[in-house]
Order: structure tokens, then C-alpha cells, then sequence
């Protein structure tokens, strides 16, 4: 029997739904999905299989011009998934002008074949729909453009099969029972780091950064440790708030998520630090796994 196997890279501008529709393919909640811009960090792997087919995703930060170190190290990322992409898919919403030149021209220089996406779509009439797609269509002429919910679940069975359709003959790259390549820790601190970007409004999400520091299984019961970072001591208080209530009700919200994700129960104990100006800091950066695509 004929196997498929490639790599799909999940891309576009921030807030458009990319890890709502990472999560969507994969059936699995692996990417954190808040209403803010600028959520994802990371490339963040979900594979699936079939019998005859593997897919591996990756979902990738919305596509920015950089201010801080930070950022440069977000787009290190999204180049990297572009890399090693067999198939691009563009995520776009009802509010994205295809008109935006900056970044139709990083989608049009690409030599991987693009499909493109048209994400909430539940949010929107068929007119519009239909405009979109034609605009799309004369300004990247991808292999496809579609219409999906990654929200509602439309149109997701048939990108998958459109996606499957696009791969190279070749065996699968990773064991099939794998469903990504990032140890659980990072997906504890992701969790963490969701409930921030809820909970906290203006700079603060955006100044925060998280890290498992201890995680112990015993039985009936994981012990986990983790570091909230902020980039002030003005902003620690903010976290902490009042008699410690907002962190209190952040930890609680990311503790049953946690319990969730890893299916045990979990006591989880949070510490939150001061680590002046981190995003901007190299050092510090690469200590929150934020590798240069140059150290590679
Ligand atoms: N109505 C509707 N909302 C959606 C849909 N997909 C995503 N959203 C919402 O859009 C917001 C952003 O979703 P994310 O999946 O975090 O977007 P993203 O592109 O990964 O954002 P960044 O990681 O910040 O670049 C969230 O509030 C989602 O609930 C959709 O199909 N319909
Ligand atoms: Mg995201």
C-alpha cells in the first residue's frame, strides 16, 4: 500500500484562528488559543495518522514585524516550519485584506504549494465569502482557497483530505503513536500561559513568560512547580493582585486544565519572578527555549 507522509505548515497573521484550526485537524488541544494577538510563540507540532497517511503540523506564531528579541526569535520559528513545509496553508480571516502586500509577497516567493484558508467563517454571509475567495485566488493563485470554521468544525474533514491529497509518497517520520515532539512540560506552561493572556489585560500577557521547574509523578497525583516571569516588579503585583486573589483564580483555571490534558491529578504550586527586560535578553531567552534559527 502506498504511504503519505509530509509536513503541513500552519501560517498567517496574528489572532486569524491558526491554532484553533491546528487543534480542529488534529482533534487534539495541543496549541493555546486566547482572543489576544500574539499568542503563539512557538512552532508547535500535532501529528495524525491514518493507515495509509501521517500529517504533521506545524502550528507557527502570527507573522509580525519584530520590536523585541522576542519576536525576531517567533519569526526564527516560522521560518523554520516554512522550511521543512510539503504544503503551506495560510490561514486568513474575514477582516484580512488581500490586498496586504507585506504579506501576500512572503506567500507568493514561496515554492511550496499554498492553500489558503478562510477561517471564521461562521462569522460571515456567502457574498462575502465568495469575494474573498476570488480575491485570494487572483492574488496568490494557490492550489486552493477554502472556506472553513476551525471554531465550528466546517470544512475541516475536507482540507484534511484536500492536505492528505497534496503529500509526497514516503513513511512516516515519526512512531504513529507520537502526537507531537514537545515534552509535556512545555504544554503545562502553555496552559499557564493561557490563562494569563485571559485573565491579564494591556502589556502584561505580552511581559510574561513561563517554565515547568519541577514536575514529579507520584502516585494518584503529579507535583508540579512552575515559574511565572514578568519583566517588572510593578508587574509581579498585578499577577499576584489584591490578598493574591488573581493569581489564586489563574493557577485554579490552569490546574483543571492541566488535570485535563494529562488525564491525573495534578497539585500545582506557581512562583512568579522578576527577570528584567527577558524578551530583549538572549541569554534569558534561550533559557525559555527560544533558539536563534543562527544557533542551529
Ligand atoms: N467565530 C470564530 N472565532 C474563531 C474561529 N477560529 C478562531 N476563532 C477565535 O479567534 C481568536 C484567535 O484564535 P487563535 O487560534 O488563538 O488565533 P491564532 O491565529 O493562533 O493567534 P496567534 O497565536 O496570536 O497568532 C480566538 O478568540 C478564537 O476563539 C472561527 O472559526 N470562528
Ligand atoms: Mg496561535
Amino acid at each position: 500500500m502506498n504511504h503519505k507522509a509530509g509536513f503541513v505548515c500552519i501560517a498567517g497573521k496574528p489572532n486569524v484562528g491558526k491554532s484553533t484550526l491546528m487543534n480542529a485537524l488534529t482533534g487534539m488541544k495541543l496549541s493555546i488559543v486566547t482572543p489576544k494577538a500574539q499568542t503563539t510563540r512557538h512552532r508547535i507540532r500535532g501529528i495524525i495518522n491514518g493507515e495509509d497517511f501521517q500529517v504533521v503540523f506545524s502550528d507557527t506564531p502570527g507573522i509580525i514585524k519584530p520590536h523585541y528579541l522576542l519576536h525576531e526569535r517567533m519569526m526564527d520559528n516560522v521560518r523554520a516550519a516554512f522550511a521543512d513545509a510539503d504544503v503551506v496553508l495560510l490561514v486568513t480571516d474575514l477582516d484580512e485584506d488581500y490586498d496586504n502586500e507585506e504579506l501576500t509577497k512572503v506567500f507568493r516567493e514561496l515554492k511550496t504549494p499554498v492553500i489558503v484558508t478562510i477561517n471564521k467563517a461562521d462569522l460571515s454571509g456567502e457574498d462575502e465569502i465568495k469575494k474573498l475567495v476570488s480575491g485570494w485566488k487572483k492574488k496568490l493563485n494557490p492550489k486552493a482557497v477554502i472556506p472553513v470554521s476551525a471554531k465550528e468544525n466546517f470544512n475541516v474533514e475536507e482540507l484534511k483530505r484536500m492536505l492528505v491529497e497534496l503529500l509526497p509518497e514516503a513513511p512516516p517520520f515519526f512512531p504513529k503513536e507520537e502526537v507531537t515532539d514537545l515534552p509535556v512540560r512545555f504544554f503545562v506552561a502553555e496552559i499557564i500561559r493561557e490563562k494569563i493572556f485571559r485573565n491579564y489585560q494591556q502589556e502584561i500577557p505580552y511581559a510574561t513568560e513561563v517554565k515547568v521547574i519541577n514536575y514529579k509523578e507520584e502516585e494518584g497525583l503529579i507535583r508540579i512547580s512552575a515559574e511565572i516571569y514578568v519583566e517588572r516588579k510593578s508587574q509581579k503585583g498585578i499577577i499576584i493582585g489584591s490578598k493574591g486573589e488573581a493569581l489564586k483564580k489563574t493557577a485554579t483555571q490552569a490546574r483543571k486544565d492541566i488535570e485535563e490534558f494529562l488525564g491525573k491529578k495534578v497539585f500545582l504550586e506557581v512562583f512568579v519572578r522578576v527577570e528584567e527586560d527577558w524578551r530583549n535578553h538572549e541569554k534569558k531567552l534561550r533559557r525559555f527555549g527560544y533558539e536563534s534559527t543562527n544557533d542551529q
